[in-house]
């Protein structure tokens, strides 16, 4: 049988491409995993490749591989008995003694990350049960399951919803993936800092109405007792964390200082109260991975001024990018490329085994991909900011901005303008002797295709989930 043995030492999976033709061979899981090679790729015989990778994968790490599976020539000859009953070409052994040493200073450079766990994250979301929020909770749960991400908890500001309904959704969510003892739901913030729904009923007065999406803000805030559960009903047992969202973020960041992952896919209320609450945590966060904001593209947000995440609270959003943090930034110039297809709709809606998480989906997006012309293009957008903190390789053009965001128009003469909440770029620092903006990393480009592979695997994976390595959750 031919086959490829893919042994991967560290806490993420990495991308094998095949050299020649420059595709992804397989979505690797972060420990060890056969692969049956078939006709496509002949080259292969059973062999061993070990993928040492550290807490990131990096685009150096793929190079490495790629040089790896280069100088093998894919055709390894592991087999003492195989050697002597077919004499190795003098290239042979070359090839293995080339391997070994490529192996060997892999080892050397990574042998105490090897040791690391895996990445801590706290995913900071407007929920909903089966939106782009709802398919990164899920996503996210697998990954948890893999061993791929550690996931601490979910952190939950008024966004897409009002707070209360995100909350009910991300409950039943923990629940119906079976990770409702092992992962929390934290309560966030009810209201932006200021642009709560009365700032935003002046800012339909003084501009018009929404010509574009809203959230929450589509109508004032509901009764907290009258939620609307989701298709497979409320959460019977799952109850919030007493911890609510903010201290939550403050307590995890000084529990595991220069450690923590902030996925940020919602309105950035948490997070910015949190760092004005206590600031110590701002050096201490290790790396914060948004979907948000728009830097040449329209936005998407009330009037396309902004993108709806940072226009929603756009005074969260300035705090929390002037900070010096390292920022992963998928804005909306990015998740646009990524229209969900009917494509990968099918593939998901129509798996088998079907689960709860591939019926959900289906019956969301039926109505986008059916006889009918569909109501908008739906995006997913913060998934695609997950597949980039667990692989950044994913992203294939990215850029050093600094951005800033609009939250006041002097010509306006009103406490904010049309433009509030759009999303300001600015290629080199204009304030360089203050400092008072920051640079972030910002993606314009991914390669497509293995992201929706890793996009398509996780949503049709068993649910509840099943956590490798133990015998039983
Ligand atoms: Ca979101």
């Amino acid at each position: 049988m031919r086959e490829l043995i893919i042994y991967s030492t560290g806490n993420f999976p990495a991308i094998i491409k095949e050299v020649n033709r420059g595709q992804n061979l397989d979505w690797i899981a972060p420990r060890s995993k056969r692969l049956k090679i078939d006709r496509r790729y002949p080259r292969y015989r059973t062999s061993v490749i070990i993928v040492i990778n550290w807490c990131l994968p990096s685009t150096n790490l793929v190079a490495s591989i790629e040089y790896f599976l280069y100088q093998a020539h894919l055709t390894p000859r592991f087999s003492r008995k195989r050697e002597q009953r077919q004499p190795p070409q003098g290239s042979t052994n070359m090839n293995l003694r080339r391997i070994a040493t490529i192996v060997l200073v892999l080892l050397v450079v990574n042998v105490t990350a090897c040791l690391a766990r895996p990445p801590k994250v706290i995913i900071d979301t407007d929920f909903n049960t089966i939106g782009d929020d709802g398919q990164v909770g899920a996503m996210a749960a697998q990954l948890h399951a893999q061993g791929v991400i550690d996931l601490l908890g979910f952190t939950i500001p008024s966004g897409n919803q009002w707070r209360d309904q995100e909350v009910s959704d991300c409950l039943k969510a923990v629940e119906r993936m079976g990770i409702e003892n092992r992962v929390k739901v934290h309560v966030g913030s009810q209201y932006p800092l200021l642009h709560d729904y009365k700032a935003y009923l002046c800012e339909e007065q003084l501009f018009g109405p929404a010509i574009d999406y809203v959230g929450a803000y589509a109508a004032p805030q509901p009764d907290p007792n009258h939620l609307v559960p989701p298709p497979d009903g409320f959460a019977a047992h799952t109850r919030p964390a007493k911890e609510d969202a903010v201290d939550f973020i403050i307590q995890s960041i000084h529990r595991y200082p220069n450690e923590v992952f902030i996925l940020a896919i919602a309105p950035l209320t948490n997070i910015a109260i949190a760092m004005r609450k206590d600031p110590s945590i701002i050096p201490l966060i290790k790396q914060i991975v948004f979907m948000g904001g728009q830097v040449y593209a329209p936005g998407n947000a009330y009037n396309d001024a902004g993108e709806f995440n940072w226009w929603f609270d756009p005074e969260a959003a300035q705090v929390v990018l002037r900070t010096s943090i390292p920022k992963f930034i998928v804005p909306l110039d990015c998740t646009n490329t990524v229209p969900l297809t009917k494509d990968t709709y099918q593939q998901i809606a129509d798996h088998q085994p079907s689960t709860i998480v591939t019926e959900l989906y289906k019956q969301n997006f039926a109505p986008f991909f059916g006889s009918a012309p569909p109501p908008y293009v739906p995006y997913i957008y913060d998934t695609i900011a997950l597949g980039c903190l667990v692989n950044p390789s994913f992203a294939t053009d990215s850029r050093t901005v600094w951005l800033d965001i609009d939250t006041v128009t002097a010509s306006a003469n009103t406490t904010f303008g049309s433009n509030y909440g759009k999303t300001i770029p600015y290629s080199s620092d204009p304030y360089p002797s203050i400092g008072v903006l920051a640079k972030s990393t910002v993606v314009f480009a991914i390669d497509t295709p293995a992201f929706l592979k890793f996009y398509v695997d996780l949503l049709t994976r068993p649910v509840p989930v099943k956590f490798e390595h133990e015998s039983e959750d």
